[in-house]
């Protein structure tokens, strides 16, 4: 048997078809039902002017050797260095702001996906390579989801496992009637899993969801975030302003006796203080349908209709997108569903209840068991300073200043050196032109990139690392059933190494060469992890022998044998089978939240209307989502050829409704400047009747582009340099991309080229 080569990716598995003369082509997976066409961008992005070559720094940088330097970050030339002088460079610096500023200094919170590959993980070497030598400030939660990391485990307990216990789809489809999505259920997230996809499904269980008579109303701003056949129902509201929808929902179920009482009863606490609120006790304003429809833009029949829809429904299970969790007050989407869920009482019955994220990654709503894997050991790291991730232009800000954070008094670090390795903040940070000026106060910046990305070239010191074709590794990840031998396919690229070599190298440099790397190469690495994995899998469920393995490319857990219905021990067994919250029990009201005292983030669900959206319109008349975009994964593979499917001439589109464009006169394919106070970006206009009016879309991952001189913060259409930096509350800070006011105007002037792929001006080399 000739060995099969495949590598894995975050959007899928590819089988490799290797050509001597034209190089190699990546094919779909035979086994996976609906393959995600994002991969085959990574055959041309690879080798493309963007990339590395080799290891580059900033000028400015060089001449200072750290220090403050007047010359600016992003706006310098790079002078390429050998290896051996890069290490020594890097290892200087590193000891040399350690001796004067202790690691603390160090932010190594280096948020982001990487590649798929369980070994060549970039934030794992990093960690590994930091904590030998005496740790740094890191980050807690995430960009997709830190309100709910933060609220949930007061409300329902731990979120992390709920990601993987979301009731599976296989229960819905036998047994749901209604099925309310809140952000909908959108198919183009379902392409990714973190670490890897063997096959495809969400598509396939919507559809049969969907023909088993499971009606689905789509509850969002887009009508293409539930693109399904004829069970579908678009209700727009406006963006931000589902709490309000959900009040009224519960406040009119209870009002006409609707309620579950003995499950209220049985399985929560805190009701009599909801529906207090509810009824306007403490603030004089009942939670009416017609309190809804001034915010939400619906109309009261539409509310009411809603209501009949949920009274009649014998199963309903309530759907919540993680992206409404990354907006402004985005503890309070998740904890209003759940209030919701709870008056309905379906939680725990097969079908039913509650559910966060359905298709915002294949791997939601699927029912393999997790499998038990074993990732690069880390070690410990002696610093105990972090910031909420989202956090990171005011940590930069405002060294030595407290900010709240789920209870706590938090003081941030005083950063001299930033450490980055597979994420790229300039894709995932709000305000982008806010944080290009925090981004110029450390001493050094240090990042591991293979593309010439706005990370890059705002760094002092670029180390170029391979890509996932250019490396071994195993994709294994823990909801997926499929593990993948990922073959090394072509040579690295100039002279780039793994960010596996590029830590060895620099712990060479501190004498902890082996501590560091356990004298064990890629191979020996990947084997252990195989088999430390396998020594932990059930019996029916152990691996294959290794050499059999890495000769088929991969291998498929067995089918899981029942459905999973999320909260269904707690809800069998209450008593024996406790939730972990203070009281072992659905938080309708939270003591611990109500003790913080914050005003932003009381004791029970609550609605919140200051914040930038259409119900606050001054200047900026329209609500803009900037949602993950179709064709690539976050800005990665933006560089490729797959990812221009979503743009015109190269540009990112913004979708615009009809009687918006009408009434700014601007038309399909014209080039708008879009803007407010915090900047303004370039995109080409897409009129539509799928998106609400008084909202737009631009969707992420369009690499920043400054227009130096011009006042447009970027050519190409990344909206982050639109959205605002603020976090979503004192309780989880987390960021709030989707609570953004923008208008829009025909750009008249001469289209700028797009410059985001060029690298930055290489004025020789020091070798
Ligand atoms: N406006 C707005 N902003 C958002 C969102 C939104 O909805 N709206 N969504 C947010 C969400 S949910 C997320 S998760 C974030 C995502 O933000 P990120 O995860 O930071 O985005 P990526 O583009 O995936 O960045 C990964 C980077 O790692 C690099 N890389 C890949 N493989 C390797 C490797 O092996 N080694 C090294 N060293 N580097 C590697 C890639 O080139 C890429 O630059 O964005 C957030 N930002
Ligand atoms: N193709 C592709 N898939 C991806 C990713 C990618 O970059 N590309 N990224 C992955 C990652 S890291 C994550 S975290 C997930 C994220 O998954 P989601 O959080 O679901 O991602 P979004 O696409 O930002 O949001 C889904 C929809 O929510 C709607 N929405 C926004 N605000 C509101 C609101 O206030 N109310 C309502 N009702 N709807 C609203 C928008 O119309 C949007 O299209 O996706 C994953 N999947
Ligand atoms: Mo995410």
């Amino acid at each position: 048997m000739v060995d099969m080569k495949f590598t894995a990716a975050h959007w899928g598995t590819y089988r490799v078809n290797q050509n001597k003369r034209k190089g190699f082509k990546l094919l779909a997976f035979e086994h996976d039902k609906d393959p995600s066409e994002i991969g085959m961008g990574l055959e041309s992005a690879i080798n493309s002017r963007s990339r590395i070559h080799k290891p580059a720094f900033r000028r400015g940088w060089l001449e200072k050797k750290g220090g403050q330097n007047e010359s600016k970050r992003g706006e310098d030339e790079f002078v390429e260095v050998s290896w051996e002088d890069a290490f020594e460079l890097v290892s200087s610096e590193i000891k040399r702001v350690i001796f004067a500023h202790g690691n603390e200094s160090i932010y190594a919170g280096s948020y982001g996906w990487a590649s798929a590959g369980r070994f060549h993980h970039a934030q794992s070497h990093l960690r590994r390579f930091l904590n030998l030598i005496g740790g740094y400030t890191y980050s807690k939660n995430t960009y997709s989801y830190a309100a709910a990391e933060v609220i949930i485990p007061h409300v329902l307990g731990n979120f992390y496992n709920f990601l993987f216990d979301t009731t599976s789809w296989e229960s819905i489809s036998d047994n749901t009637s209604l099925l309310i999505a809140f952000g909908g259920i959108p198919l183009k997230n379902g392409q990714i899993s973190q670490g890897g996809v063997g096959s495809h499904i969400q598509k396939e269980y919507l559809r049969q969801a969907s023909s088993k008579g499971v009606k689905f109303l789509n509850v969002s701003p887009l009508k293409s975030d539930l693109e399904t056949v004829g069970t579908t129902e678009w209700i727009p509201l406006k963006p931000n302003t589902d709490v309000a929808l959900m009040l009224a929902l519960c406040y009119e179920l209870d009002k006409v006796g609707f309620t579950n009482k003995d499950f209220i009863e049985r399985y929560t606490v805190g009701f009599e203080n909801f529906i207090g609120y509810l009824n306007g006790f403490s603030d004089g304003v009942v939670k009416s349908a017609h309190w809804a429809s001034k915010i939400t833009g619906m109309s009261k029949e539409v509310i009411f209709d809603l209501i009949e829809e949920i009274k009649k429904s014998e199963r309903t299970m309530i759907s919540v997108s993680w992206s409404l969790t990354r907006q402004s007050h985005g503890e309070q989407p998740y904890w209003a569903a759940i209030a919701l869920a709870s008056i309905i009482g379906d939680i725990g019955k097969p079908g039913g209840g509650i559910g966060f994220g359905y298709s915002a990654m294949n791997s939601i709503g699927n029912h393999y068991e997790k499998i038990p894997a074993v990732s690069l050991p880390v070690g410990k790291n002696s610093i105990k300073k972090f910031i909420p991730v989202a956090r990171i232009s005011e940590m930069l800000e405002r060294p030595g200043e407290s900010f709240d954070y789920n209870g706590s008094k938090l003081t941030y670090p005083n950063i001299k050196l930033i450490y980055w390795a597979g994420g790229n903040p300039f894709h995932h940070h709000q305000d982008l032109n806010r944080m290009i000026k925090a981004w110029q106060l450390p001493e050094t910046i240090i990042s591991h990139e293979w593309c010439w990305n706005a990370l890059a070239k705002h760094s002092d010191i670029v180390l170029p690392v391979t890509t996932p074709l250019e490396r071994n590794d195993i994709a294994l990840a823990p909801r997926d059933p499929y593990m993948v031998f990922m073959s090394k396919i072509v040579d690295p690229i100039g002279e780039s190494k793994s960010d596996f070599e590029i830590f060895s190298g620099l712990a060479e440099k501190f004498g902890l060469e082996h501590d560091y790397t356990e004298k064990k190469a890629e191979k020996e690495w990947i084997k252990w992890i195989y088999d430390e994995s396998n020594a932990r899998q059930k019996n029916n469920h152990k691996f294959p022998d290794f050499d059999d393995f890495k000769k088929k490319g991969w291998h498929k857990s067995p089918e899981p044998l029942s459905q999973q219905i999320f909260l269904k021990e707690f809800i069998e067994a209450p008593e024996k089978n406790p939730l972990d919250t203070p009281s072992g029990k659905i938080e309708l009201f939270s003591k611990q939240i109500d003790s913080f005292g914050y005003s932003d983030c009381v004791g029970h669900p609550k609605w919140y209307g200051d914040k930038e959206y259409l119900g606050n319109v001054l200047r900026y008349k329209l609500h803009l989502l900037s949602n993950q975009p179709k064709f690539k994964l976050h800005s990665q593979l933006d560089n490729g050829r797959v990812a221009d499917k979503e743009k015109s001439d190269g540009r990112a589109v913004i979708e615009v409704n009809k009687i918006d464009a009408e009434a700014r006169n601007v038309k399909d394919n014209m080039v708008v400047r879009v803007f407010n106070d915090r900047g303004s970006c370039l995109a080409a206009v897409k009129i539509s009747d799928n998106i609400m009016q008084g909202v737009v879309n631009i969707p992420t991952g369009a690499w920043l582009d400054p227009l130096k001189g011009s006042g447009i913060s970027c050519a190409h259409g990344n909206p982050n340099v639109l959205t605002n930096d603020l976090g979503t509350s004192k309780l989880a800070q987390g960021p709030t991309a989707h609570t953004c006011l923008v208008e829009i105007e025909q750009f008249k002037e001469e289209l700028p080229e797009i410059r985001a792929f060029d690298p930055p001006k290489i004025t020789g080399s020091n070798k």
